[in-house]
């Protein structure tokens, strides 16, 4: 099953979101593979925003993503990857729809509750960063019997 890395971010964690952001993903019918709360060193931030480096914007994603704990999940689902970033909405929460994560929540483009991969390949990379493979807990549940 297609797996992704998803983490609520430090203004999600501080605004006491974290349990409407997994609530919506577990009623999407996505599962949680694997979850941990923790706070973003400087040097993990930066392998895992090594797209990000140059740009301009970096420096205050740096501060802002180190500043308090997130919570870190792989979740799993079919097309989760692609389905996780239409939960989520436009980076912007300006332009993100109304009913999606950003768009009902999000107040600024740095400060935008969540993230969540936007490839197969960054999914890999990212999990890979912030789990084991032995934290990812293979499991199933009525639900995915039910559907699937
Ligand atoms: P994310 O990686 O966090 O899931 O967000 P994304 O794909 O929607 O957006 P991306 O372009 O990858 O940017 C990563 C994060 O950097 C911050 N950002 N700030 N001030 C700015 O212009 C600016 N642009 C991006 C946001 O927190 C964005 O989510
Ligand atoms: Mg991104």
């Amino acid at each position: 099953m297609e797996r992704t890395f998803i983490m609520v971010k430090p203004d999600g964690v501080q605004r006491g979101l974290i349990g409407e952001l997994i609530s919506r993903i577990e009623k999407k019918g996505f599962k949680i593979a694997a979850l941990k709360m923790l706070k973003i060193d400087e040097e993990l931030a930066k392998k895992h925003y090594a797209e990000h480096i140059e740009k301009p914007f970096f420096p205050e994603l740096l501060a802002f993503i180190t500043s308090g704990p997130v919570v870190a999940m792989v979740v799993e689902g079919d097309g989760v990857i692609a389905g996780m970033r239409k939960l989520m909405g436009k980076t912007n929460p300006k332009e993100a729809e109304i009913g999606t994560i950003r768009g009902d929540f999000g107040i600024t483009t740095s400060q935008n509750l969540i993230h969540g991969s936007d490839s197969p390949e960054a999914a890999k990379r990212e999990i890979s960063l912030f789990f084991k493979e032995e934290e990812i807990i293979d499991y199933t549940r009525d639900l995915d019997k039910w559907i699937f």
